[in-house]
């Protein structure tokens, strides 16, 4: 397995078969956006503004144990991490001035409302030289077509982890909608996940900007609330799903996919209605401290060796195709890893923004003050 994740195999002989739960919703939800790694990253440039130091915003359980401090080695700068469960915490951060950060992690259409909103700033691509390791099937994508802005960091898929010895086999969203599961089904707080679960399960595409059809949303979600453990931020949704507190589970693949190696009563399911795929992106903020350093951290990731210990480790998948050699094989062979045929043809894309936004907003806001 190289310097990814400790294998099954292994994991189970050092826990011992069956010790894999982790801890409950309630006590893992306390463990969102602190800081991390030494020096206690507060991303407001610290003490040691520019100078010789990273300030890194990203989502959690995104780095492998290597990355950061290979980086630090190789560079002699310190690296601190902060950390953000969705799009919209990241950009209301931006947004509100002087975040200090120097790289940021952004999804897809988020690049683009991040660049029409000014927040990021161009990459010098001279220096970022890695960016021919990059397969081309990553590269100018809609939301930034020369990558002017963005370089791709990891790709993946949401869909439904859940407990397959619990609750049989599940093809469709109607499962995240079925009262025998009331207060066993949890959802990753984030709005174009949720709204997007709620358009496919209609039958809609989950760009349908149409009046209706939002309205069906709305009253959809409003019926699945009382049935649901609640909304989550993504990494607390797997150790729920293994240690039995929920037993189906809107997850990222990563997620999914590692606590598939460790559960063989676990599987992870696109449904046949749709599911979202997504890109991830590293793109430097305007205010950035740092902005070379930052320029060499994202050719670091775009390398082929850091870049397939990266996905080695979080289980998601590589825009970097000079490291996929490099991938463990257990993980190419991980069922959904590499969507192909039917599978792939359902996985949609999110690429709503301006005022549809703020209408999705709108109820999306209703339905959890509901
Ligand atoms: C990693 C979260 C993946 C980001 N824990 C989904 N865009």
């Amino acid at each position: 397995m190289g310097r990814g994740r400790i294998s099954r195999g292994r994991f189970l002989k050092v826990m011992g078969a069956g010790a894999v739960a982790g801890s409950t919703l309630s006590v893992l939800s306390c463990q969102a956006n602190t800081s991390a790694n030494s020096g206690g990253g507060n991303g407001d440039g610290g003490s040691n503004s520019g100078g010789n130091k990273l300030n890194l915003y990203n989502w959690s359980d995104y780095v492998a144990e290597s990355t950061l401090p290979d980086f630090e080695e190789k560079t002699g700068a310190k690296v601190t991490q902060d950390f953000y469960s969705s799009n919209e915490e990241l950009l209301a951060k931006l947004q509100a001035g002087g975040s200090g950060y120097d790289v940021i992690v952004p999804s897809d259409t988020m690049v683009e409302i991040m660049i029409k909103s000014d927040v990021v700033q161009p990459l010098d691509k001279s220096k970022i030289p890695n960016f021919e390791n990059v397969g081309n099937d990553y590269k100018g994508l809609f939301y930034d077509p020369e990558n002017e802005y963005s370089m791709p960091y990891q790709w993946g898929t949401t869909g439904i982890l859940y407990n397959k010895k619990e609750v049989g086999q599940i093809k469709s969203w109607d499962a995240m909608w079925n009262p025998e599961y009331k207060g066993k089904i949890a959802m990753i707080d984030e709005l174009p996940e949720i709204l997007g679960a709620a358009y496919m399960k209609l039958g809609y595409s989950i760009n349908n900007t149409e009046p209706g059809p939002l309205e069906e949303v709305k009253a959809l979600l409003k019926e699945q609330k009382p049935l649901l453990r609640g909304y989550f931020a993504s990494t607390e949704i797997r150790p729920a799903v293994q240690n039995g507190d929920v037993l189906l589970g809107h997850s990222y693949s990563g997620d999914a996919f590692i606590a598939l190696t460790e559960n063989e009563d676990l599987d992870y399911v696109l449904p046949e209605e749709g599911a979202l795929r997504w890109f991830d992106n590293m793109c430097i903020p305007n205010g950035a401290k740092n902005v070379d350093l930052a320029h060499e951290f994202i050719n670091y990731i775009l390398a082929k060796k850091s870049g397939a210990e990266l996905s080695n480790y979080t289980y998601y998948s590589t825009p970097n195709e000079a490291a996929l050699p490099l991938i463990d094989d257990e993980l190419k062979q991980l069922p959904n890893y590499s969507p192909s045929g039917e599978e792939y043809k359902r996985l949609q894309i999110d690429r709503v923004v301006g005022e549809a936004v703020r209408e999705r907003q709108r109820v999306f806001t209703e339905v959890k003050s509901a």
